[in-house]
């Protein structure tokens, strides 16, 4: 498998703790999001919304969305499963994933953080206030999410897919100055996923693209 992504973009670093949860070895090839490559002829043949991630499978199929994708990997390679038993649970970590990445996330995308400074005169401290009420707003939503649920982790005792988009949202967060101090259970959460060795792996401070200080 290959996968084209870049070292600080949250929606790589899913997959890459997917992948490193599910011990599945891969090559990566970084796509510099400052640098425009997302927008090149090459990657838009993999991804048309000019998005990393992508994922190149052993069959040739490029698989795009990182939520799609570690679908795919639960799919092909079910064992560890990122998945708690039951549906309601299962239901419960999609809702998780899925508030993240469509709610959060996509408010502090890269090109939306330009456009705004770009075209809407968005200053240092109107985008602080945009950052705390869109991506604030739904991540507080996931801390009421995660007062229902058991577990060291997001849901039950085993990382899974909710934590998959739980870290990268708080890492993007703390980069970018949403006030994360009241969300105790992410928090926690956050701190026991440093420390474990699938997450430190897949930190964008460990990949080879990472730009150091
Ligand atoms: N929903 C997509 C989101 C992908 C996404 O937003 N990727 C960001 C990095 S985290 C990106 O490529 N941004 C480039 C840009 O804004 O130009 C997914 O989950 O894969």
């Amino acid at each position: 498998m290959k996968l084209f992504g870049y070292w600080r973009s949250s929606a790589s670093y899913r997959v890459r703790i997917a992948l490193a949860l599910k011990n599945i070895d891969y090559e990566y090839e970084p796509v510099n999001l400052l640098a425009g490559e997302q927008k090149s002829d090459a990657h838009l043949a993999r991804n048309p919304l000019a998005l990393v991630p992508a994922l190149k499978t052993d069959e040739g199929a490029v698989l795009t969305q990182s939520l799609a994708i570690l679908e795919y990997l639960e799919e092909t390679r079910p064992d560890p499963s990122l998945l708690p038993h039951g549906a309601a649970p299962r239901a419960n970590a999609r809702a998780i994933a899925l508030t993240l990445a469509s709610e959060a996330q996509p408010f502090m995308n890269l090109r939306i953080q330009q456009y705004l400074k770009s075209e809407g005169g968005f200053d240092d401290e109107v985008m602080k206030q945009w950052l705390n009420t869109w991506p604030g707003g739904a991540m507080a939503a996931v801390e009421k999410m995660l007062a229902r649920t058991a577990g060291d982790y997001s849901i039950g005792d085993t990382p899974g897919l909710a934590d998959c988009f739980l870290i990268p949202q708080m890492f993007a967060a703390n980069r970018f100055g949403v006030d994360v101090s009241g969300f105790a259970k992410m928090n926690e959460i956050y701190e026991r996923c440093q420390k474990h060795p699938a997450f430190e792996k897949a930190h964008p401070d460990n990949q080879p693209d990472a730009v150091k200080g």
